[in-house]
C-alpha cells in the first residue's frame, strides 16, 4: 500500500464516523466535468488577428514569457494542464481561436474552421464549449456591438452569433456531448447614460434574432452571461444581471452566473437555488475571482468558491450546473494558472462532498443551531487532503505539489523557447 492509500484509509474511517462514505464520493467526484477555458493560455488573444491585440471589451495584464502564439502550442500547452488535473473534462474556445489557414472574419467563421480542435478534442476524450467573441474587434464600434444603434454594427454581430450557434451544433454533433454556447457582450457607458432603455432593447432584439435560427438542444444549448461593469464601461453595462435573468427565463436560455461580475460583496452562490427553481435549463457558472476591480483572477481556495460548491453539492444541483472556468492571468505561468484554478475547484467540490448533508440539514430542521455550527466548524479540520491526494492517484496525475516541477519542466524545456 503507498503511503497515499495509507492515509486514505484512514481518512476513510474518520469520515465514516460522521456517515460519509469516501468512495461513493471519490465516484461523484469522478464524473463532474470541468470546462477548461481556452483563453488563460493566451491572454484572451485568440488566433483571428496576427498580431493578437485587445482592443476593447477585455482586457488582460501581465508579460510572463511563455505565452501560446499558435493553436498548435495552445493544444500541446493544454495538454500538459489536462495531464496534471485528474479526470476527464471539457474545453472552452472563443470563436477567435478558429484554426485555420484562411482568412477569415467574425461573420464568416464556419464549422470547418474548427475541424482541428475536434480532431484533437476527440483524440484527448475531451468535449467542447463555444464562445461567440463580441470584442476586440474594429466592427465593436464606440464600445457597443449587438446593441449599437447603428444597424449595420447589430447585423454584422448577429451574424457572428448565428455562425457560432453552427459550429457549437457541429461540436455536440461530432463529439457527442452538447455543447453550451455562452453569450457575453460587453457593450456599455464608461459615463452616466440618458438612456438606459434603448440599448437593451436593441440587445434583446438582437439576441432574439440571432436564436430565431433552431438548432437541436441535444448539440448545442445557448447560454447569457451578465456583468455589472467592466473596464471603460463603469458606468452601465447593457447586458446586466436583470437583463439576462429576464432574457433567459423568458427565452428559456441557460442563464450563466461569473462570480466576479457582481457588486464587491454580493455572491453568486446564494444566487444558484433561487435560479434552480425557476430555470429550466442547466446553470452555467465562470468560477473565477474577483479583486476589486477585475474579475478575473486564478481561482483560490477561498471562502465563496467553497460556499459556490456547497450550493451546488448541497442541493444536488450537479446534474444542472455546467461548472465552467474564466481566468486569465498573465502574470504567471499560465499551466499552472490552468492546474491551480482547476484543481480548486474540484477540491471545492470534493469537501463539499465530504459532507453529511442530510444530517446538517436534519439539525437544521430542528433549529439546533449550536450542533450545526459546531459540525460544520469541525469539518473544517477533517482530512480530505487525504481523499483528494489519493482521487488524483487513482487517476495517475502529481500528488500535492509534485505537479509543479512538471510545469517547470515544461516551462524550460518548451515555454522558454516561445
Ligand atoms: C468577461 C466575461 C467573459 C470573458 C470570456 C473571455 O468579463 O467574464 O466570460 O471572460 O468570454
Ligand atoms: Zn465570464
Amino acid at each position: 500500500m503507498t503511503t497515499v492509500e495509507q492515509r486514505y484509509q484512514e481518512a476513510k474511517a474518520t469520515y465514516a464516523s460522521i456517515g460519509v462514505d469516501t468512495d461513493a464520493v471519490l465516484k461523484q467526484l469522478q464524473e463532474v466535468k470541468i470546462s477548461m477555458h481556452c483563453w488563460q493560455g493566451d491572454d484572451v488573444k485568440g488566433f483571428l488577428n496576427p498580431d493578437g491585440e485587445l482592443t476593447g471589451g477585455i482586457m488582460s495584464t501581465g508579460n510572463y514569457p511563455g505565452a501560446a502564439r499558435t493553436p498548435d502550442e495552445l493544444r500541446a500547452d493544454l495538454e500538459k494542464a489536462y495531464s496534471l488535473i485528474p479526470g476527464k473534462h471539457k474545453l472552452n474556445l472563443h470563436a477567435i481561436y478558429l484554426d485555420t489557414d484562411e482568412t477569415v472574419d467574425l461573420n464568416e467563421i464556419e464549422p470547418k474552421h474548427f475541424e482541428k480542435w475536434v480532431v484533437w478534442a476527440k483524440e484527448q476524450g475531451l468535449g467542447l464549449d463555444f464562445n461567440p467573441t463580441f470584442f476586440s474587434h474594429p466592427m465593436m464600434k464606440d464600445g457597443f456591438t449587438l446593441s449599437h444603434p447603428d444597424k449595420e454594427v447589430r447585423d454584422y454581430w448577429i451574424e457572428h452569433g448565428k455562425r457560432s450557434r453552427r459550429v457549437a451544433e457541429y461540436f455536440g454533433k461530432e463529439l457527442g456531448q452538447t455543447c453550451y454556447t455562452n453569450f457575453w457582450v460587453p457593450d456599455g457607458f464608461k459615463d452616466n447614460p440618458v438612456d438606459r432603455l434603448s440599448p437593451r432593447k436593441r440587445l434583446m432584439e438582437s439576441l432574439d434574432a440571432i436564436f430565431s435560427e433552431e438548432i437541436d438542444e441535444a448539440y448545442n444549448v445557448d447560454t447569457v452571461e451578465s456583468k455589472l461593469f467592466g473596464l471603460g464601461a463603469e458606468a452601465y453595462t447593457v447586458g446586466s444581471h436583470e437583463f439576462y435573468m429576464g432574457y433567459g427565463l423568458t427565452r428559456n436560455k441557460a442563464i450563466l452566473l461569473d462570480a466576479g461580475h457582481f457588486h464587491p460583496t454580493e455572491v453568486i452562490s446564494n444566487k444558484l437555488s433561487s435560479l434552480s427553481l425557476f430555470s429550466e435549463k442547466n446553470l452555467m457558472l465562470h468560477v473565477s475571482r474577483p479583486v476589486r476591480w477585475d474579475s478575473d483572477h486564478v481561482v483560490i481556495m477561498d471562502d465563496e468558491l467553497q460556499d459556490i460548491a456547497k450550493e451546488i453539492v448541497r442541493n444536488n444541483l450537479l446534474d444542472k450546473t455546467v461548472i465552467g472556468l474564466d481566468f486569465f492571468d498573465a502574470t504567471i505561468n499560465r499551466v499552472a494558472a490552468w492546474v491551480i484554478g482547476t484543481r480548486n475547484t474540484q477540491k471545492a467540490l470534493l469537501k463539499a462532498m465530504l459532507e453529511p448533508t442530510a444530517e446538517l440539514k436534519e439539525l437544521e430542521n430542528k433549529f439546533d443551531f449550536t450542533a450545526r455550527l459546531a459540525y460544520t466548524e469541525e469539518l473544517k479540520d477533517f482530512p480530505y487532503a487525504d481523499v483528494w491526494n489519493y482521487f488524483c492517484e487513482q487517476n495517475g496525475v502529481p500528488v500535492g505539489l509534485d505537479w509543479l516541477k512538471e510545469v517547470q519542466a515544461y516551462e524550460k524545456e518548451i515555454l522558454a523557447t516561445r
